[in-house]
C-alpha cells in the first residue's frame, strides 16, 4: 500500500526493497530494478502490507484506574461534575504521583503490547497526570524508556496544562508561571519534549492561558498541539491554527467556520471517537466542514483512564467510521499518514515510500477495508521494523 491516485494507494502484486532499516524502493513486483535482485526476498503472497500504524494521541503512562468513576457515571453523575468535585483527572494525578517509575512502566507496557499486537510502531504519550515539575518529568522519562523495552518509537508531549492541581486551586495563572512554563524549559533542556499540549476547556484552561504556554513553546522552538472543543467551544482550534499547531484534537464542539483556519495553519484534526463513545457524547465533530476545508484528519485512541480507556487503534478507526462518518480509507489514512503529520514525523513514518523508515505491518487480509470494519479481530501476521521482523 503506497500513495497514488487509486483507493488506499494500493499496489497489486507489489514489492518493497528494504535495506539498512530504510525503504529503498516500492512498486509493482515485475518492475523491480535489477539493483535490488540481490536482496533477500520474502514472499508475502495473498497478504496486505501497510505502513505500520501510528497512535498519535495517548495518555498511556498513568497510575491507578478509574473503574469506580465509571460506575458513578453509570449512575448518572457527569464527567465534568466528577472533575469539578476533585475526581476525574485529579484522581489519576494522585495515583500517578504515588507510583514509582517501575510501576508506571509495568502498567504502560500492558497498553503498549496491545497496540503492538495490532501493527502500531509509533505512539505519542503525554504527561499531564503529575502536575508538579518532578512528576511530569517522571512521566516523560517512563514514556521514553518504553523504547528500551519494546520495538516501538515514542514521541513525548508536555501536557502540564491538563488540570489545575489542588495546591493551585483558584490560581491557574500562577500554576502556568510556576510549573507549566519552567517545567517545560527543564523538560526541553533534558531532551524529553517533542511537543507541547494543553487542555483548553471550561474545566481546563482558557485560550488566553494556553496562549501563554504556546508562546513559551514557540520561544523554545517546540511545536504545539491542543486538546480543544471536546466539551465546549473555547475557540482553541483557532488559537492552535494561529500557532501553526501540529494538531487540534477532539473538536466535537468546533465551530465549522473555524475549519478553514486549521487548513491554513497546516494543523491536523485528530479525531478521538473513543472519548466520544466513552463519555456518551452526542455532538459530533463537523467532519463535512473539515473535509470541505481540506483539513487533514487523523484518528487516535486517546488511551487514558478517564475518558477513553481504549487500547485499540483499529477499534478507534472503526468508531471513526460509524460515529463520525469517515470512510474506511480516511480512517486508515488517519492512523498512518495523517497521524505521522500530527506528530511532525511525516518524513520518516506513515507511508510506504523510498527514504522512509522500514516500519511496515503485514496483515492476513486482502482488502484494506477489512482492517477497519472488523471489531477486535486480530489480523496482524507480522511487523517489520528497522531492527528486523517481529512475528505475532
Ligand atoms: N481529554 C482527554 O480525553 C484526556 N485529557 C483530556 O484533556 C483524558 C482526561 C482524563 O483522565 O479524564
Ligand atoms: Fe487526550
Amino acid at each position: 500500500m503506497v500513495g497514488g491516485g487509486v483507493p488506499y494507494g494500493l499496489v497489486e502484486d507489489g514489492a518493497i526493497a528494504l535495506k539498512d532499516g530504510q525503504i529503498k524502493w516500492v512498486g509493482v513486483r515485475s518492475d523491480t530494478p535489477p539493483a535490488y535482485d540481490t536482496f533477500q526476498a520474502t514472499c508475502l503472497d495473498g497478504m496486505l502490507v501497510t505502513p505500520a500504524l501510528i497512535d498519535c494521541h495517548t495518555h498511556i503512562v498513568h497510575g491507578g484506574s478509574r473503574a469506580t468513576e465509571f460506575q458513578a457515571r453509570l449512575e448518572g453523575i457527569s464527567y465534568s461534575d466528577i472533575a469539578l468535585d476533585g475526581g476525574g483527572i485529579l484522581s489519576t494525578v494522585r495515583a500517578t504521583r504515588e507510583a514509582s517509575e517501575a510501576e508506571l512502566l509495568a502498567a504502560a507496557l500492558v497498553w503498549v503490547d496491545g497496540l503492538l499486537s495490532e501493527g502500531v510502531c509509533l505512539i505519542e504519550i503525554k504527561s499531564g497526570y503529575g502536575l508538579t515539575i518532578e512528576d511530569e518529568l517522571k512521566m516523560l522519562r517512563v514514556a521514553r524508556s518504553l523504547e528500551m523495552h519494546r520495538p516501538v518509537k515514542i514521541r513525548t508531549t508536555w501536557l502540564a496544562a491538563h488540570a489545575l492541581p489542588p495546591e493551585y486551586q483558584g490560581k491557574p495563572d500562577a500554576y502556568i508561571d510556576d510549573i507549566v512554563i519552567p517545567g517545560l524549559k527543564q523538560a526541553a533542556a533534558e531532551g524529553l519534549v517533542h511537543a507541547v499540549d494543553g487542555f483548553c476547556e471550561n474545566i481546563g484552561f482558557s485560550a488566553a492561558q494556553i496562549q501563554r504556554v504556546f508562546e513559551a513553546a514557540s520561544d523554545l522552538g517546540v511545536p504545539v498541539k491542543l486538546h480543544t472543543e471536546q466539551l465546549s467551544n473555547q475557540r482553541g482550534a483557532a488559537l492552535a491554527a494561529r500557532f501553526s499547531a501540529l494538531s487540534a484534537d477532539h473538536l466535537e464542539y468546533l465551530d465549522p467556520n473555524d475549519a478553514p483556519a486549521l487548513a491554513a495553519g497546516g494543523t491536523v484534526a485528530v479525531l478521538l471517537p473513543g472519548a466520544f463513545y466513552f463519555l456518551q457524547e452526542t455532538k459530533k465533530p463537523p467532519i463535512e466542514a473539515l473535509r470541505n476545508a481540506g483539513v487533514t484528519m487523523a484518528v487516535a485512541s486517546d488511551c487514558n483512564p478517564g475518558s477513553s480507556p481504549l487500547g485499540s487503534l483499529l477499534l478507534a478507526c472503526n468508531m471513526a467510521c460509524l460515529f463520525f462518518g469517515l470512510t474506511p480509507e480516511e480512517a486508515l489514512t488517519g492512523a498512518t499518514r495523517a497521524a505521522s503529520q500530527a506528530l511532525g514525523v511525516g518524513d520518516d513514518f506513515g507511508t510506504i515510500e523510498a527514504g522512509k523508515r522500514a516500519e511496515l505491518a503485514v496483515w492476513n487480509v486482502g482488502d484494506p477495508a477489512d482492517l477497519v470494519y472488523r471489531i477486535a479481530s486480530p489480523r496482524l501476521a507480522r511487523r517489520i521494523t528497522p531492527l528486523g521482523t517481529q512475528s505475532t
